[in-house]
């Protein structure tokens, strides 16, 4: 996604993504330092928050599986997801695992606000106990050409929408993540529009695949992921999936997310994947399966055309794929 602020000499164009022979041979690397040498010794490591309080949902994991998404990919090696990841507050670049674990998850509070019957707040494992969690296995698939398939843990969002009891004037959802910059160095790049903002329309959140993430490969989510909650829009490229969200606000405006107030001519409010239509400076054509390297061809609505296509009847004007 970087590449597109021109004053920026170290954004690298990372649609290419890191050529998996580069990224595995720097992954042995750190192997080759052992673990304990390699986790004190890179910048950006916090040792484990030990003020943390604790997880109170770790008795709900693994959770069962929903065995309505089947998929036709392998599932991406979670120690491959989990060293891979797009999450800027952490940097902009994919090893951020390790400054990642700077994020405070616990105590987490949820705020739900707008077009509601019902400001509320509400602290995430609450939360996550009233929804009741299922595993769903998903396509995951970045605007910059690569994609994993990942076994996601959560609830569908239709159900916290409802828990939200909107207003019928509300026409979108928008969604938005934590803001410490003390907390996460990505946040001190100034030049950044924080904190990171998404959004759908409300017949979107309530599609019964858009799901909100809690924990991923049997687990709670890792920070890297996103903890403690997220979103997974399978259809969607990637950055409509936010991470660590605090809060859910329904509006009558369309939200504008954090990359179109970046770069509006490459990142729309839609992003729908679709090979037919290029990114401004590369072809979304095909993509390169993480794990393996491999290059396939990308789907429309990127495999899940039957569940959402009829979504976008009647908005032809809009640019639905950018
Ligand atoms: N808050 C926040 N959410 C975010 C991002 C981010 O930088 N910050 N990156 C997005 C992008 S571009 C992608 S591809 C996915 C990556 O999710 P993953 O790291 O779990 O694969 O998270 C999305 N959600
Ligand atoms: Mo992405």
């Amino acid at each position: 996604m970087v590449g597109i602020l021109k004053r920026a000499s170290w954004a690298l164009p990372e649609n290419t993504a890191t050529p998996e022979a580069v990224y595995l041979q720097r992954r042995s690397l750190l192997a080759g330092l052992g673990g304990a040498i390699a986790a004190t010794a890179l910048p950006g490591f916090v040792p484990a928050a030990r003020a943390q309080e604790d997880d109170q949902t770790l008795d709900l994991y693994p959770a069962r599986l929903n065995e309505t998404y089947k998929i036709d990919r392998d599932i991406t090696p979670g120690e491959i997801a989990g060293q891979y990841n797009n999450f800027y507050e952490f940097g902009s670049h994919k090893q951020i695992a390790r400054a990642a674990e700077s994020l405070k998850t616990r105590p987490w509070m949820v705020t739900i606000d707008g077009l509601v019957e019902k400001e509320r707040q509400i602290g995430v494992d609450e939360l996550i106990r009233a929804m009741s969690i299922e595993a769903r296995l998903y396509r995951h698939r970045c605007v910059e050409a690569w994609s994993m398939t990942v076994p996601w843990t959560g609830f569908p969002l239709a159900r916290l929408v409802d828990f939200a009891a909107p207003l019928s004037s509300a026409r979108y959802v928008r969604f938005e993540t934590f803001l410490d910059p003390a907390m996460a160095s990505g946040q001190r790049q100034v030049w950044y529009p924080w904190p990171y903002v998404e959004g759908l329309t409300m017949a979107e959140a309530t599609n019964e695949l858009a799901f909100m993430v809690t924990g991923v490969y049997g687990k709670p989510l890792k920070n890297q992921y996103g903890a403690p909650l997220r979103l997974a829009i399978p259809w969607k490229y990637g950055f409509k999936s936010i991470k660590s969200i605090v809060r859910m606000s329904f509006v009558e405006e369309r939200p504008k997310s954090f990359w179109e107030q970046i770069a509006p001519s490459e990142y729309g409010f839609w992003a729908n994947v679709n090979p037919d239509v290029p990114h401004p400076r590369w072809s979304q054509a095909s993509e390169q399966i993480l794990h393996t390297g491999e290059r396939v061809p990308t789907l429309l609505f990127n495999g899940y055309a039957d569940q959402v296509a009829g979504l976008y009847a009647g908005l032809d004007d809009e640019r639905l794929f950018q």
